[in-house]
C-alpha cells in the first residue's frame, strides 16, 4: 500500500511593513481552504511568513526590531491558522521570528514549526545557515541583516509526522549539501523549506540573472542525492521595493519537479507524493549504509573552511620544504 501525502505549496506574494498579522493569517487561511479543496493534508508556507522580510533594514531601536517577533507559538494572531487547520485536518510549515526567553535571556531565531493535522506544533526547527552580513553596510541598495538579528539552532533532527519521516529547514539551509545530508542520515522522506529570496544579491550581482536557476539547483540535488521529496516555497514578488524570485516546487526523490507555482502572488499548488517512492533511491545508487566512505570525509567536519578550522580559529600554515 503506497504512502501517499497530499502537499500544497502555499507561496505567498509581498508582505509590506503597513501590513498586519491579522491580514496575513487571513491570506495564508485562504491558501490553505484552497489546498484543503483539492484533498491537501499538508500546507507550507514560507519562511518568515507572518511579516515583511525585515533584514533588509538596518533598524537600532531593539523594541521596534522585536516587533517583527512572536513571542508565542500559537498567539492571538495566527490562532485562527491553527484553528482552520484542525478543522479542516490540514497541517502546516509555518516559518516567522522567534524571540524565546533562555536562561533569563531573550534569544532571537529564524524558526519554522511543523503543525500536525490536528492543530499540534510536532516540531520546531531554529535556522543554521544566517546568511547576509552583521553590521550596517550602507553600499547595498538593501541589507541582509539576519546575521545581526539571528542566532543560528543547533542543527536537523527529523519527525514521525504525516505517515513519514518529515525534516525542516529555512532559505539559505537549502544551498548547502549538508542540511539534506545530515537529515538523509536520520532517514528523511520529505523536508519543508520556506525561503525569502532577493533576485539581486550585492556581493555577487553577476549571479542575479540565475537566482531562480540555482534555487532549484539545490533543491533537486538535495533531493536526489538524499532520496527524498523535497518542497521548496518562496515569499514572492516586489515587498517595500525588493524584488524576490518566487520559483516555489516541490520536487522528487529522482530529483524532477513534479509541481511548481507560476506567479510571485499568493498561489497554491499541489502534488501526492508517495513516500515509498524514496527508497527506490535510498535502497540502490544512494544505499548509505553500503557505499558511503565516512573514513575520507573527515575535513566535513573538522574545518569550517579553507583557512579555519572548525571551531573558528585559523589553520596552522605548514611552510613548504
Ligand atoms: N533568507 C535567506 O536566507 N535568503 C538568502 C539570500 C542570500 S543573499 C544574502 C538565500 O540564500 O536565499
Amino acid at each position: 500500500m503506497p504512502r501517499y501525502l497530499n502537499v500544497a505549496l502555499g507561496q505567498l506574494g509581498p508582505i509590506q511593513r503597513a501590513d498586519s498579522r491579522t491580514q496575513v493569517v487571513a491570506r495564508l487561511c485562504d491558501l490553505m481552504h484552497q489546498a484543503h479543496a483539492v484533498g491537501a493534508q499538508l500546507i507550507v508556507f514560507p519562511e518568515l511568513a507572518l511579516t515583511t522580510f525585515f533584514p533588509r533594514w538596518y533598524i537600532e531601536d531593539e523594541a521596534e526590531v522585536n516587533s517583527f517577533f512572536e513571542r508565542s507559538m500559537p498567539n492571538t494572531a495566527t490562532q485562527p491558522l491553527f484553528d482552520l487547520g484542525r478543522k479542516l485536518g490540514v497541517g502546516f510549515y509555518l516559518g516567522y521570528a522567534e524571540l524565546a526567553q533562555e536562561a533569563g535571556a531573550e534569544v532571537r531565531y529564524n524558526t519554522s514549526i511543523m503543525v500536525d493535522r490536528s492543530g499540534q506544533i510536532v516540531a520546531k526547527y531554529r535556522k543554521v545557515h544566517l546568511p547576509g552580513h552583521r553590521e550596517h553596510e550602507p553600499w547595498r541598495r538593501f541589507q541582509h541583516l539576519e546575521k545581526r538579528y539571528f542566532t543560528p539552532g543547533s542543527g536537523w533532527g527529523v519527525t514521525q509526522a504525516f505517515g513519514g519521516v518529515m525534516g525542516m529547514a529555512l532559505c539559505n539551509d537549502r544551498r548547502w549539501a549538508e542540511t539534506y545530508r545530515v537529515m538523509g542520515l536520520q532517514g528523511v522522506e520529505m523536508v519543508l523549506i520556506g525561503y525569502n529570496t532577493p533576485v539581486h544579491n550585492a556581493p555577487a550581482p553577476a549571479h542575479d540573472d540565475l537566482s531562480l536557476f540555482h534555487n532549484q539547483l539545490s533543491m533537486q540535488a538535495g533531493a536526489y542525492q538524499n532520496g527524498t521529496w523535497v518542497v521548496g516555497v518562496a515569499k514572492a514578488g516586489m515587498e517595500e521595493g525588493v524584488d524576490s524570485i518566487g520559483g516555489s516546487c516541490i520536487v522528487a526523490p529522482s530529483g524532477e519537479v513534479v509541481a511548481r507555482c507560476l506567479t510571485k502572488g499568493d498561489e497554491m499548488a499541489i502534488a501526492r507524493c508517495d513516500l515509498d517512492f524514496c527508497s527506490v533511491y535510498k535502497r540502490t545508487t544512494f544505499d548509505f549504509d553500503l557505499h558511503r566512505q565516512p573514513h575520507a570525509y573527515g575535513l566535513i567536519t573538522e574545518r569550517k573552511g579553507e583557512t579555519l578550522a572548525a571551531d573558528g580559529s585559523p589553520l596552522r600554515v605548514l611552510s613548504q620544504a
